[in-house]
């Protein structure tokens, strides 16, 4: 047999196993005797990226062009493991099967080999990556700049029911999906001093003399649409030391200080900060955000430059996005490369650098505005520190003529906090520098034009809008729920997979019995599934029959884990004050990260673990509920648990979720959600109708409203017998072997501060919790309000969210690409 087919390229089974066989070989250097299944892997993994690269090369090439570029700046990107999601955009996953299998492997065990890259902390930067996909998906012209963090978020171990942070080695075998650019290097300067001196034509100039100067080497992952030609890049800045400085110091003979330097230069892109939200003013943390920030505006200075077009046009090449604060130090730094590197006046460069930025706030919570001490922040960038006093005296001058003698304004509007020890303000620099801001839902959006960017709102009304996130179907439907996707598919064709409004097709199939049949057959499976998981990693039984009630995300006060444990408490007491209530089974799992230094999340672990154990083992109630606490939630076990639940947790406090994903996630695979009016629990309401969605608690106007009056937490807990009930029994050391002391920092803060008022949503938390369990016994029904709930999730694609952005933020049109080489 003649093969005419390329190795690298070709897709007949033939050509692919023998692709396979020589990755295997040539790349990982192993005979198939000796390989492991990790080499396998590896080799597998090359033979799809060789598959990419045609695409990903010609798209590259196509962007030279003289075409708008997005430039997604974000400190995280969660994307994901890459394999299956390339082999399903590439659309050649029945081959690769076909061809894994003939070679004597199976597909399912080299896809679990795959370390995913766990860059990111949680919803902030999954959602990036979803974005990355729909761009690509869209053809719009994209970059994604980030940090190559060498540890990423740290894989969590559960150890006597507390939490344990493992270091995430995610590229100890190698990462197949990257390629490093070494001689795109670029340099980036910390510390020293900036000197103004008048040029040999006498203008006034400024530079800026560092102590020190670290090299930015980027590493490209492609990111491929579905079905098309595009693949997009990734490129991620590893910091590495500059050799010039090594030699110097070996001149002199300071071997170890050369050393020494390379140590402190490379520790800079060692690790992600695993925490969300809050947040401390660590130093290292800023030089990573301002060396990933500096070396993508020098790259897309390179980029321009490279095709002879003016510096000028800067803003009309390049769309670049916050990805809330972390990159707003690139306001500054923009400035400073076109001021003082590339000679443009000020009010020309500032004219490009506010039409060049646009800002993504994710928070409403006060405490996680990012600030940074101004002694700090002068030390490390003094130069930038110089031009954030000038924007801002330039901007206050206008808030003045605005608003004569108003010093509240001023002093609320200023880029530097000057109410105690001073700080530069990152969230006000982000306004300031951008043409456009935006909040992730449309209650995020209003409440942020009412509370924590109120005054900005007032001088920039015009820069305001809303873009509420979206989550891409093709990692969170067709790759993690083949199932229901194949039965979708098999009704209403696969044109939902790019436009999900599509979808709504599947309403009339609602009122067939047999649709929902399979439906309610799938969801089963599904569950089977996710049963087997847990009891294989955690040797619990679950039943697939009971109804799955999921939470999974960061564990956080706000987010309230603790206020479904005390439901769970609930449940329990119930069925033992009553042995033969007829009660709906129920199996509650949970799962997420707590940020390392976070006391109180960590102390809500060890109660849903504590709870666990108790309930599991006790023969009154085994058969009818049970409590699981699935360790090292992430990209990976999501992809899981989203397909596998019955019902979604949204129980946030009105005002406090800035939009969430997740709650996108599992309504789109046909759970219904029992949710707050907070985020996008709003909207996804509104969008699958009242009827189909468990609604309960305060609303954020009666979050406020009661706040403003006093709240007063015990007298809930006084006046409401079953709950003091419940959290007696917590302070009894009934779940903690008698330890009274254990859980008291958790029930102390829940009866006398309660800052997210637990105790004021317990009722109708409850009560809602037991028509979720009614509603579950008319089984038809439920199928219906599944069905209905995916049919009407067609708004959340990040397709849609993105084509927001592109018109009205980004200015920009796809792009479609050619294969021309
Ligand atoms: C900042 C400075 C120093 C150290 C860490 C940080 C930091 C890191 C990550 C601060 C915040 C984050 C992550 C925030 C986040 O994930 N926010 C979530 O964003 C989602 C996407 O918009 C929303 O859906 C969630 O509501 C929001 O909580």
């Amino acid at each position: 047999q003649i093969r005419v087919e390329d190795d690298r390229t070709g897709l007949s089974i033939t050509t692919l196993r023998s692709a396979l066989a020589d990755n295997l070989f040539y790349i990982q250097g192993k005979f198939p005797g000796t390989a492991t299944k990790n080499d396998y892997y590896m080799a597998l993994a090359y033979t799809v990226r060789d598959r990419l690269l045609q695409r990903w090369l010609n798209t590259t090439q196509t962007y030279r062009k003289n075409v708008k570029v997005v430039c997604y700046l974000s400190a995280e990107f969660l994307i994901g493991p890459q394999l299956v999601n390339n082999l399903i955009n590439l659309g050649i996953y029945a081959k690769i099967r076909q061809a894994v299998e003939e070679s004597g492997l199976s597909l399912q065990e080299l896809i679990e080999q795959e370390e995913e890259p766990g860059l990111g902390n949680g919803g902030l930067g999954r959602l990036a990556a979803c974005y990355l996909d729909s761009l690509s998906t869209l053809e719009i012209p994209a970059i994604g700049y980030g940090i190559r963090y060498e540890f990423g978020i740290f894989d969590q171990e559960i150890r006597d029911g507390w939490q344990v942070e493992i270091t995430d080695k995610w590229l100890q075998y190698g990462n197949p999906w990257e390629i490093a650019r070494p001689e795109e290097y670029v340099e980036v300067k910390f510390g020293g001093r900036s000197e103004h001196y008048y040029d040999e034509k006498g203008n006034y100039r400024v530079r800026w003399i560092p102590d020190r100067v670290v090299k930015g080497v980027p590493y490209d992952t492609p990111i491929l649409g579905y079905q098309v030609n595009t693949a997009n890049t990734l490129r991620l800045w590893k910091a590495e030391a500059i050799e010039s400085f090594d030699f110097q110091a070996f001149n002199i003979g300071d071997y170890y200080g050369a050393v020494d330097a390379k140590i402190v230069s490379e520790n800079l892109t060692k690790i992600l900060y695993p925490n969300d939200e809050v947040i401390q003013g660590k130093e290292l943390r800023l030089q990573q955000q301002y060396f990933f920030v500096s070396c993508a505006l020098q790259d897309m200075i390179r980029l321009l430059l490279s095709t002879e077009v003016s510096l000028e046009t800067f803003h009309q090449q390049f769309a670049v996005q916050l990805n809330d604060t972390h990159p707003a130090i690139g306001v500054a730094e923009l400035m400073r490369l076109l001021v003082d590197e590339h000679r443009i006046d000020w009010d020309k460069a500032w004219h490009i650098t506010q039409n060049t930025f646009a800002f993504t706030n994710h928070t409403l919570l006060p405490e996680a505005l990012e600030k940074w001490p101004i002694e700090l922040f002068g030390r490390l960038l003094p130069r930038h520190l110089e031009i954030i006093y000038e924007i801002n005296q330039r901007f206050l001058d206008r808030v003045r003529m605005k608003y004569p003698r108003d010093l509240g304004k001023l002093s609320r509007l200023s880029l530097i906090d000057e109410s105690g020890e001073r700080y530069v303000r990152m969230a006000n620099l982000a306004c300031v520098g951008s043409h456009a801001i935006n909040g992730v839902a449309e209650l995020h959006t209003e409440l942020l034009k009412k509370t924590v960017l109120k005054d900005f709102y007032e001088f920039f009304p015009e820069k305001f809008a809303n873009v509420t996130n979206g989550v891409t179907p093709r990692r969170w439907m067709v790759l993690s729920n083949p199932r229901l996707t194949r039965l979708i598919t098999e009704k209403i064709g696969d044109r939902w997979i790019t436009h999900l409004d599509d979808l709504r097709k599947l309403e009339t199939l609602a009122d067939d019995a047999s649709f929902r049949q399979q439906w309610r057959q799938i969801k089963q499976e599904t569950k089977g599934d996710l049963a087997a998981y847990i009891r294989k990693k955690l040797d619990i039984i679950v039943d697939p029959k009971s109804l799955f009630d999921i939470q999974v995300k960061r564990i956080h006060e706000y987010k309230r884990q603790h206020l479904n444990v005390l439901h769970v408490i609930t449940f329990y007491n119930r069925l033992k004050h009553d042995r033969d209530l007829d009660i709906t089974p129920r199996t509650f799992i949970f799962g997420g990260k707590a940020a390392p230094g976070y006391f109180m999340a960590k102390l809500i672990i060890k109660l849903i673990v504590s709870v666990a154990n108790i309930v599991n083992n006790d023969p009154d109630v085994r058969d009818r509920m049970k409590v699981v606490f699935i360790p090292d939630f992430n990209v990976t076990l999501g992809q899981r648990i989203y397909p596998a639940a019955d019902l979604s947790e949204q129980i946030s406090t009105a005002g406090k979720e800035a939009s969430g994903t997740g709650n996108m996630k599992f309504a789109l695979n046909g759970a219904l959600t029992i949710g707050t009016l907070d985020g996008a629990n709003v909207e996804i309401r509104e969008e699958v109708g009242a009827e189909n969605f468990f609604l309960f608690g305060l609303t954020t106007e009666e979050v406020y409203g009661l706040k403003a009056r006093g709240y007063r937490p015990f007298d809930y807990y006084n006046q409401n017998a079953e709950l003091k009930a419940v959290i007696d029994l917590i302070s009894s050391g009934f779940f903690s072997h008698g330890d009274v002391d254990l859980f008291k920092p958790l029930i102390d803060n829940l009866l006398y501060r309660d800052d997210y008022m637990l105790l004021a949503d317990y009722q109708s938390y409850i009560d809602t919790q037991e028509k979720v369990s009614q509603a579950y016994r008319d089984r038809e029904n439920w199928t219906r309000m599944s069905i209905l709930n995916v049919a009407r999730m067609g708004k959340f694609s990040s397709d849609r969210s993105i084509r927001e952005y592109a018109q009205k933020i980004w200015k920009v049109e796809p792009v479609p690409v050619e294969l021309l080489q």
